[in-house]
């Protein structure tokens, strides 16, 4: 069975700052080694060694498939990996005692989780992320009981697309996204419609390996593009709390399983009731009908 430690991770002031803010970094929370370990698998997969596990997306940056540019190998093509939790390697992240415990601080114990990526961001393509709320993909309730943990891999800064949050944002409500009208968009990257200053001051999160953000669903954040020529790496997982409720109408994902790790149930699935009478379409926040898959 799987528990994260007892050892605390968060500074308990960092409880009540994330329920302020939205966020809360945790410096150095994963060692080197597990970030080597992680990166190494991602170039196995995308360098076609190992065989991407069963459900596995990896996907290509969408100035590549449209030959827009001429990547110089093939880990400069690629834009994320997405749903992990097959591979038994990078799935050690979800399960990682450090990043449980925080998790299980900010939303409580006996988690599961909804999903699973890493994403890279390399150089000489657009790859930003415009801002947006991760909620708009989840059909869970309530949103304070999803947690996002996201882990540098290396160093992440402006210059190479870091993350951008709007503190406080969570605060409000999820609002219409669409697609900006941007050049070169990757597939499932949407963004709020509206973002007016009113929403509040931009606030880059400039990282060194190991370093953990764990954010709200309701969080406006994005992050811009890589001006270097390195890559811009990091894994992340979306968490929920097992006593949530499925307040989707949407079929979408209504047959998708949602693993326990933490708690006396990890290891099994979710069994809570997927309603889909429920009173909240995924597509009112998302007109033009476009699937909500990332
Ligand atoms: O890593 C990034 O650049 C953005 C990730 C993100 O915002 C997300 O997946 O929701």
């Amino acid at each position: 069975m799987t528990r994260p430690d007892d050892t605390p991770r968060l500074d308990p002031a960092q409880i009540p700052a994330y329920r302020e803010q939205g966020y809360t970094v945790v410096r150095g929370l994963v060692p080197p080694s597990d970030l080597e370990t992680w990166t190494a698998r991602l170039a196995d997969i995308v360098e076609g060694r190992v065989e991407p596990s069963e459900g596995m997306l990896v996907m290509k940056d969408v100035m590549v498939a449209k030959g827009a540019v001429n990547p110089g190998s093939r880990m400069e093509a690629i834009a994320k990996v997405q749903d992990y939790e097959r591979d038994p390697v990078l799935d050690t992240y979800t399960t990682h005692p450090a990043i449980l415990g925080c998790v299980e601080q900010l939303i409580g114990e006996n988690v599961m989780t909804i999903h699973t990526m890493l994403i890279n961001k390399p150089p000489n393509v657009d790859g930003r992320h415009p801002l947006h709320q991760d909620l708009l993909y989840f059909p869970f309730r309530p949103a304070d009981r999803i947690v996002a943990s996201w882990t540098a891999l290396e160093e992440v800064t402006k210059e190479n697309g870091c993350l951008v949050v709007v503190p406080g944002s969570h605060k409000g409500e999820l609002l219409e996204h669409g697609n900006p009208e941007w050049e070169h968009l990757n597939g499932g990257y949407f963004g709020v419609r509206e973002v007016d200053d009113a929403m509040g001051e931009r606030v880059h999160l400039e990282m060194a390996p190991g370093d953990t953000v764990f954010f709200h669903p309701i969080l406006l954040h994005g992050s811009g593009r890589n001006r270097t020529q390195g890559f811009r790496r990091a894994i992340s997982a979306h968490y929920a709390q097992v006593d949530v409720t499925w307040q989707w109408t949407s079929q979408e994902f209504a047959g998708r399983n949602y693993r326990i790790v933490s708690g006396e149930h990890a290891g099994e699935f979710w069994q809570g009731e997927r309603n889909t009478d429920s009173p909240i379409n995924p597509l009112d926040y998302l007109p033009g009908g476009e699937a909500t898959r990332r």
